[in-house]
């Protein structure tokens, strides 16, 4: 299959994350993206080729017009209110306080469209945010042209983004934007999370819709971040009632209940109907990803991507994250091409 990539993603590289009450060189870092090309290229697994520029219109249809337009001058506001460093959320939107103003102050601003402080914006983070986009558009139109697969190697990822907030490395949601390119042409798509962390962004996208399953499987939100959604009791809203599936794991799991887990989610696709699946291709369940708890092998990749093709729908990879640098291209790949020889 054809990967869709932007070396615009180099734009996004914070010069720390806020990790363990110390500063430290950000997990998500430019370098991951390097191990996937080498092993995409090493293993033959098909053309990587730029996107063009990203259309606006499938990025407006799943974002808040403000939070757009406060993504694209953040960090000039930032600058010009006299701070010294990156733009770090320091007072997060709180409980118990008002949320239906929104502040003037950049500061202020930067805590109502932000969720999770770990996560800071620079000087390019909006270029680098608009063409891991425009990869997933180009993937996704990749798949509408008819390809059985794809793969937007997406950086920064996207599945904590919701329509307005970032926070956990993400700031557009690109697989929540794929699905609804998707959707909009009136086919019936899931999304399957198998990053490690719950998709919160793309859970609270769909949450209310029919037409668009959520399935995650994840480390248990009572220990593990996003902390705030993906229990299993989360079953959709209204119309959506029953489009939502999450799968919470404690630490230490491994393939077998992994597996397991994921065999019924694909029961849950084929219910559902789908016609198109985007899939969110973490690769931090692995067993010595850095800030995960699960025990996956790089061989158990290969079998999710086999079991994953055996559903035989049209499907679009989209990259989100795995922190164990020098086995993210090999685990990445491995889904990829258990997916192609299944
Ligand atoms: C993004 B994705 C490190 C805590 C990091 C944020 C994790 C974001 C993961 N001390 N918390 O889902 O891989
Ligand atoms: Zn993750």
């Amino acid at each position: 299959m054809k990967t869709f990539f932007s070396e615009d993603h180099r734009k996004h590289f914070p010069q720390a994350e806020l990790s363990g009450g110390q500063f430290v060189t950000p997990f998500e870092r430019p370098s991951r993206v390097e191990y996937v090309l080498a092993e995409l290229k090493a293993r033959g697994m098909g053309d990587i080729v730029a996107p063009g520029a990203a259309d606006m219109a499938p990025i407006e249809a799943i974002c808040d017009a403000g939070y757009l337009a406060f993504l694209q001058s953040a960090f000039a506001e930032w600058k010009a209110d006299g701070n010294a460093g990156e733009l770090i959320a320091g007072c997060i939107t709180p409980r118990g306080m008002r949320t239906d103003r929104i502040p003037t102050n950049i500061d202020g601003k930067a805590g109502y469209y932000c969720h999770a402080a770990e996560t800071a914006i620079t000087a390019g983070t909006w270029e680098a945010a608009l063409s891991s986009a425009a990869s997933a558009q180009a993937a996704q139109a990749e798949v509408t042209a008819g390809a059985r697969a794809a793969f937007a190697l997406c950086r920064p990822p996207g599945h904590h983004a919701t329509a307005d907030q970032y926070g956990g490395y993400c700031f557009i949601n690109n697989a929540a934007m794929a699905a609804q390119m998707f959707a909009a042409a009136g086919q019936r798509t899931t999304v399957l999370d198998i990053d490690f962390h719950h998709g919160n962004g793309t859970q609270n996208i769909f949450y209310d819709r029919e037409d668009v399953l959520f399935a995650s499987l994840h480390g248990d939100p009572a220990d593990a971040y996003p902390y705030f959604l993906g229990h299993a009791d989360e079953r959709g809203t209204g119309a959506g009632e029953g489009a939502n599936a999450n799968y919470p794991m404690k630490s230490g799991t491994a393939w077998d209940e992994w597996g397991a887990a994921l065999d019924d989610a694909i029961g849950k696709i084929r219910a559902h109907g789908t016609e198109a699946l985007v899939v969110s291709l973490g690769v931090d369940a692995y067993k010595d990803d850095p800030i995960s708890f699960f025990r996956l092998v790089s061989d158990d990749f290969t079998r999710a991507g086999e079991k994953i093709a055996a559903l035989g729908l049209p499907t679009l990879f989209v990259m989100e994250g795995g922190y164990a640098i020098e086995a993210v291209g090999i685990n990445t790949v491995n889904v990829l091409a258990g997916f192609e020889g299944a």
